[in-house]
């Protein structure tokens, strides 16, 4: 095939042209251990899991993966409740299991990127204990207040009127300390207080510590949560202004105000460039390979971009941008997708990469948000657009939702809610077991229960079972991970447009590389398209690849002045 024939020679090219960095031309997987792969017959996945699938990794493409948490925890929050960062959570496994993980991918060649969660803690952690029992080094690594006495009652009351992303107030009372301390999420997660230098330090170490057990990076979690008003220049935490969104009536709900005193504030990116300091150091003194930050932050456009730095220091090589998580929905339109790619294209610094999430374990999954149709389209428009793909596991199997019912929800924002409206507050649907082949549990555990149930469509949809077929989303996916390397899609140009409102189609292209041209027809009807009125293409074309039920398949060639674009599908063209 004709791709291959490139790559053999880029892979040269690479050779000479040593400047580049791993981590630039890198294919991103999310790791939900959890639910990835459970070695010792617990129900629930494992590190040993997750070393014994990094051959699997390897082999799909992928170059690094992300772990969601793996830090002692008591799991209110799976995982995301940390008490302890410098531990692995025992259900997990050992120390001396992660230093085989990563000895493991040293040896396969995936780079290993750990989740950190800096904004909180547990309320088991030793620190949060030790500032209750006010011990004067962790006294004020929380944000803690007396309330204040409601007047009409005589009763104390939380301080204002916050709301955790959970649901509630985001103050809860303790009884020992007789003060609230500040949650943003569960109440089993205080807020850590940035405005204390002692804390700044800690965190600074728990990055130290694991980038000396031999880490690629960290993904970083939750960041505009990190600091809130500074209390020292309002000597009070003032109410947050109501949002009035009627689609948001609910007085309990996050969504009900607006959190201009508890999100975003200026110190957040200070915080970023000190973190990459700290990666940026490390390296310095011990060597090796530059060390990454990808940042989580579902925030503004102009914030995501002052994460990638401020033009005197550097920040996050990779902030998530998730326009396609918060701004594209099934019912987008040809045009909204190509407005979303051509705002973030055009207003990135130039020396900095895009990069597309598509889905995470805080999301519906792609093949239930877009519909089952489109899951090679939305994978075919990730992998080929300019810059970074992040892809959550599962999603390259096409992998759906699982209805859990009420009864066997265990998400906190879900369990915070009542029987009628946790499902779509509920993020376990996109969590359930990896799917690896067709045996009982799906190959994913040998015990007779998990911790969420395992999808019932397993004996059809598996990793195995793609593997073999020789067509399935992941033989597609493959394919288009092995296309990225190519020059053209690695450093060409994007040239992008709506035909109507269901096609758009682009082209990338290197400079003296091939030109290949993607067509993605988000409806459900056929359409015929002259592309060599968009594109200088000549009277045929190759297809490299298409969605599942596309007419053509891989080596296909076409009539570039009369292609048909089959409904849902998406293709991707070489000009000849
Ligand atoms: C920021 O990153 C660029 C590109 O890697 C590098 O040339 C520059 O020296 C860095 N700046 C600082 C302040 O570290
Ligand atoms: C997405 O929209 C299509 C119509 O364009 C509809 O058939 C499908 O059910 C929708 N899927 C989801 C998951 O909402
Ligand atoms: C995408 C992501 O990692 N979201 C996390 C943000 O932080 C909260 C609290 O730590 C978690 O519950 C989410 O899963």
């Amino acid at each position: 095939m004709r791709f291959v024939t490139v790559v053999a020679i880029l892979s040269v090219v690479l050779g000479i042209c040593s400047a580049t960095e791993w981590w630039e031309s890198g294919n991103y997987y999310q790791i939900y251990p959890r639910s990835f792969r459970d070695s010792n017959g617990d129900g629930i996945g494992d590190l040993n899991g997750v070393t014994e699938k990094l051959q699997y990794l390897k082999d799909i493409g992928f170059t690094a993966a992300w772990l969601s948490p793996i830090f002692k925890s008591p799991m209110v929050d799976f995982g995301y409740d940390i008490a302890d960062f410098y531990q692995v959570h025992p259900e997990y496994g050992t120390m001396e299991d992660f230093e085989r993980l990563i000895a493991r991918a040293k040896e396969v060649g995936i780079r290993i990127i750990l989740d950190f969660v800096p904004n909180h803690s547990s309320d088991e952690s030793e620190w949060f204990v030790k500032s209750i029992n006010g011990d004067p080094k962790y006294k004020d690594y929380y944000i803690w207040h007396d309330g204040k006495i409601n007047e009409e009652t005589g009763e104390r009351e939380p301080p204002n009127n916050w709301i955790s992303e959970f649901r509630f107030s985001a103050w809860e009372w303790n009884e020992v300390r007789e003060q609230y301390y500040l949650h943003q999420f569960t109440k089993q997660q205080p807020d850590l207080n940035y405005r204390n230098p002692a804390v700044v330090n800690e965190m600074k170490n728990v990055i130290r510590f694991w980038l000396a057990k031999g880490v690629a990076g960290f993904r970083i979690d939750a960041i505009p949560y990190l600091f809130e008003i500074d209390l020292d220049r309002y000597n009070q935490y003032p109410d947050e202004p109501l949002s009035n969104d009627n689609n948001c009536p609910d007085p309990d709900d996050h969504c009900y105000t607006k959190h201009i005193y508890t999100q975003d504030q200026p110190e957040t990116f200070d915080m970023i460039y000190q973190w990459r300091e700290v990666v940026d150091e490390f390296r310095k003194e011990h060597g090796g390979e530059q060390r990454i930050l990808m940042t989580e932050a579902y925030t503004s456009f102009e914030n995501m971009l002052k994460f990638y730095g401020d033009g005197v220091r550097n920040g996050s090589q990779i902030p998530f941008n998730f326009d396609f998580l918060s701004n594209i929905n099934n019912a987008s339109k040809a045009t909204d997708y190509v407005e979303h790619i051509e705002k973030w294209m055009n207003a990135m610094p130039s020396d900095v990469y895009a990069n597309w999430v598509l889905g995470n374990h805080d999301n519906k999954r792609v093949a239930s948000r877009f519909g089952v149709q489109r899951t090679d389209l939305i994978n075919i428009l990730l992998q080929t657009l300019p810059g970074h793909a992040v892809t959550y596991n599962g999603e390259e199997l096409g992998m759906t939702d699982v209805f859990i019912s009420w009864e066997d929800t265990v998400d906190p924002p879900a369990c915070n809610s009542d029987p009628e409206h946790y499902y779509d507050r509920s993020r376990d649907p996109a969590r359930t077991p990896y799917q690896w082949d067709a045996s009982p549990m799906a190959g994913f555990t040998s015990a007779d229960h998990t911790w969420l149930p395992v999808s019932d469509d397993y004996k059809t949809n598996n990793a195995l079972q793609q593997l073999r077929a020789p067509q399935s989303h992941l033989q597609i996916f493959k394919t288009l991970v092995r296309l990225r390397q190519e020059p053209s899609f690695r450093a060409g140009d994007l040239k992008i447009q709506a035909l109507d409102d269901d096609v758009f189609i682009y082209s990338r292209q290197k400079e003296g590389s091939d030109l290949y041209v993607v067509v993605l027809n988000l409806g459900g009807t056929d359409k015929s398209i002259d592309l060599t009125k968009y594109f200088s293409l000549g009277a045929t074309a190759e297809v490299i690849t298409s969605s599942l039920q596309s007419q053509h398949i891989n080596g296909d060639i076409v009539k570039t002045s009369a292609f048909v674009a089959n409904g849902y599908v998406a293709t991707v063209l070489v000009a000849m």
